[in-house]
């Protein structure tokens, strides 16, 4: 029995309602993960039933059964699995919304604009309601990402969106943001991201930006500087920015383009000093200032490029941009078009259609691999941070109900776990790219990526992740099939073995190819370590514990050097907690997260809260920061200054899971505590088993925050399931 639309509230703060029929939205999962969501005419509407996954995700009624109240964990456990496992897709991975950033959907709708593509049915008018939705309430405009206050740079940017998603200049919802905008200083004062977009749509001028060098990717490879040294994410968007830069092409004029150089600045567009304004960031979005070193490079470059014209060095920037147009065709073939990300997406579409022209089926492909990143939520259509999060989210919700003890049972539960071990058998990633490795690419053969096999991107973590997994469900259970050939779990492990830092710690997508100090060439002024890999704790654990898991089943495979690069994890891990015991997160919010890595590192070696003091510290830190609720609450604050900072609506359920989980596996001495923390968790939990969205979850790059809406489901059912296992199942009083 499922509860109707009127019983369940929809998600709050929709300001505007959806504008298309909800009824007719379907999102279709390929059976490598792809996430694509189509609108139906009624007739095909009829063909195609909506499921509660379409539903769900919309923020319509949820999928309800009668349950059983919840008075112990493992039953809250089961609740909330019997409510998650109906939004389970028929490919076996759970869907999810990856939004967040607030500066995707610009770059995709200039490139959508430039090259005249039209939008898919009911996606205009999606995307033009969520940019309406998420405009402050107060001033209008928006920040770097969903939570920040406003800045210029989501400001001056998703206004541009609205305007070519053909919003009048004189709509309510512009007139506001344009006059936060003002007030900010107006586009000029953007970050250079913002001048880059603006500028390739020819509302800015290119003397106003600091140079980007197509010429890194021609240097000699030796040189740290060399562009093929970088984070891959920097890398892969500055490439095809140097294109643009190195040719300083701009879209011609037209009537909107001219209007928008008029309506984006607080002066006549004439009257804008590009000199100026290239250092000009507004505060509000300064997260990362220019090293001296930084703006010595840039006005040398200055001097390079004021020569170009007149002397023989043209022919070097020819060369460079060549270079760049190949790399970014290895990027798009590599990929089939998905790209590393969103960001360099959109660029690289635009490069296609200059490059290949617009019956290219390279271009082509770009269009419909659009579909990829885009995502209707309760408040619109959105765009994803990657192609989603596929993998990662199947990987922790088997973990989760490993560690409950559901796999093992008999029922229906083995149908969701069949089709789960199908995904992750699907989503392996079976060979190295076919570029590799002119594309300066990490191997990918034996790897797991973070959303689909198709993106093609190895991750340390999420390599990790679906090993250990994949070991878990295919290794450990009588029922299900041999799908994983042993071959490929020794190519997982492999490539974790290509990975080490000599810090012994691990980076995300590949080794440190340069020094830290690189960091003082950030270019990007709202985003903090992001020139080079670093290493991570989140990482670095996880790789060590699928190492380990893999140890275990294949106890004589390259053992000496697995055995060594889990004493080199280690060794990181204790370099990495604070002397107060905590460790700082970099890809979720914050310490809470971190702590759940850092103390099941050492826990998986025995080191506990009675034995070790590194597990004491860190079991300390997280008690004193326990609200009188019983749960934890972490800012995003804590993020961008690496220091803890109460969530501001108080405890939130994701940070109390991993804050619990963390405890238990140090093996906590005061029970009471990790009980209240587990007790606010069933205090959250709905009567149909779900739990509802709170604050947003995770971070990149210091400063831009980004969502997991599945954490809700997988740590909590986890956390009550560990929970359960440890003690016993008491009966808690809600
Ligand atoms: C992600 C998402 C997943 C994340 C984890 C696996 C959780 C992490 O443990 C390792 C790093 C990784 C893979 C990661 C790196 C940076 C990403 C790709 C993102 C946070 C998602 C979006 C972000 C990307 C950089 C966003 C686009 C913005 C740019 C600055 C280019």
């Amino acid at each position: 029995p499922i509860l109707p639309d009127s019983a369940i509230p929809t998600e709050p703060g929709a300001r505007y309602p959806p504008v298309t029929d909800p009824s007719r939205w379907r999102l279709k999962a390929s059976r490598a993960g792809a996430q694509t969501w189509h609108y139906l005419t009624p007739e095909q509407a009829k063909e195609w039933p909506q499921t509660p996954i379409d539903r769900y995700w919309q923020g319509l009624y949820t999928v309800a059964k009668k349950l059983p109240a919840a008075t112990t964990p493992e039953q809250a456990a089961r609740n909330g699995f019997e409510f998650y496992k109906e939004l389970q897709c028929d490919s076996g991975h759970w869907a999810g919304e990856y939004g967040g950033p607030m500066f995707l959907i610009p770059g995709l709708c200039v490139a959508m604009y430039i090259t005249g593509t039209p939008w898919e049915p009911g996606y205009r008018e999606e995307l033009i309601r969520y940019l309406r939705n998420m405009a402050h309430a107060e001033d209008g405009g928006w920040g770097i990402h969903i939570e920040s206050p406003s800045t210029v740079f989501g400001t001056a940017l998703n206004y541009t969106a609205l305007r070519l998603l053909g919003v009048p200049a004189d709509d309510p919802v512009c007139v506001k943001a344009r006059g936060t905008l003002h007030k900010l200083g107006g586009a000029a004062r953007s970050p250079a991201w913002g001048k880059f977009w603006l500028s390739v749509l020819g509302c800015y001028d290119y003397s106003g930006m600091n140079p980007v060098p197509p010429e890194l990717w021609i240097l000699p490879e030796v040189l740290p500087i060399h562009a093929s040294k970088l984070w891959v994410h920097t890398r892969m968007v500055y490439l095809p920015m140097g294109y643009f830069y190195g040719r300083k092409w701009s879209a011609p004029l037209d009537e909107l383009t001219k209007s928008l150089r008029e309506e984006l600045y607080t002066v006549p567009y004439e009257e804008v000093d590009w000199a100026k304004a290239r250092d000009d960031i507004a505060p509000e979005d300064l997260y990362q200032p220019h090293s001296t070193l930084m703006n010595a490079a840039n006005s040398l470059l200055l001097v390079y490029e004021s020569l170009l014209p007149y002397t023989p060095l043209h022919w070097i920037r020819e060369r460079a941009v060549r270079e760049t147009v190949r790399q970014c065709r290895f990027e798009d073939d590599n990929t089939g078009c998905l790209d590393i990300g969103p960001v360099n997406k959109a660029m690289n579409m635009l490069v296609s259609y200059l490059e290949d022209g617009p019956t290219h089926p390279r271009f082509r492909a770009h269009i419909e691999r659009n579909l990829d990143f885009l995502w209707l939520g309760p408040k619109g259509m959105l765009m994803n941070g990657t192609n989603g999060s596929q993998l990662w989210d199947t990987a922790f919700m088997c973990q989760a109900i490993a560690e409950c003890g559901f796999v093992q049972e008999e029922g229906s539960v083995r149908e969701h776990v069949l089709k789960a071990l199908d995904f992750l058998d699907e989503s392996q990633i079976k060979t190295n790219s076919p570029n590799y490795p002119h594309d300066y690419r990490q191997t990918s053969k034996g790897a797991w990526p973070f959303s689909t096999r198709e993106q093609t991107y190895t991750v340390s973590d999420t390599t990790a992740e679906g090993l250990k997994t994949s070991l878990i469900l295919q290794k450990r259970l009588d029922y299900t099939p041999q799908l994983i050939s042993d071959r490929r779990f020794m190519d997982a492990a492999d490539v974790l073995l290509t990975m080490q830092n000599r810090t012994g710690g691990f980076g995300s997508y590949e080794l440190q190819r340069a020094g830290e100090w690189l960091e003082l060439l950030n270019p990007a002024e709202v985003f903090g370590k992001i020139m080079v890999e670093y290493n991570y704790t989140e990482c670095t654990t996880a790789v060590m514990l699928g190492l380990t898991t893999f140890r275990k089943h294949f106890p004589g495979y390259r053992r000496d050097e697995i055995d060594k690069t889990v004493n080199g994890c280690i060794r990181f891990i204790k370099s990495s907690q604070r002397p107060d015991g905590s460790y700082y997160g970099c890809w979720a919010i914050c310490f809470t997260y971190a702590a759940l890595f850092g103390v099941e590192a050492l826990a998986s070696v025995g080191e506990r809260y009675s034995n070790s003091d590194n597990q004491k510290r860190a079991c300390d830190f997280i008690v004193s920061k326990q609200n009188k609720d019983g749960g934890w609450g972490e800012a995003y604050k804590a993020c961008e200054t690496g220091v803890w900072c109460d969530h501001p609506r108080g405890s939130q359920v994701v940070n109390t899971a991993w804050a619990v989980l963390a405890l238990m596996a140090a093996e906590y001495p005061d029970e009471s505590v990790i009980r209240r923390g587990i007790k606010l968790i069933m205090q959250r939990q709905r009567a149909n088993g779900e739990w509802l969205q709170e604050g947003i979850e995770g971070v990149f790059n210091r400063n831009c925050m980004i969502s997991y809406p599945n954490y809700k489901f997988a740590f909590t059912i986890w956390a009550l399931g560990r929970y359960a296992k440890r003690y016993g199942n008491p009966v808690i009083d809600v």
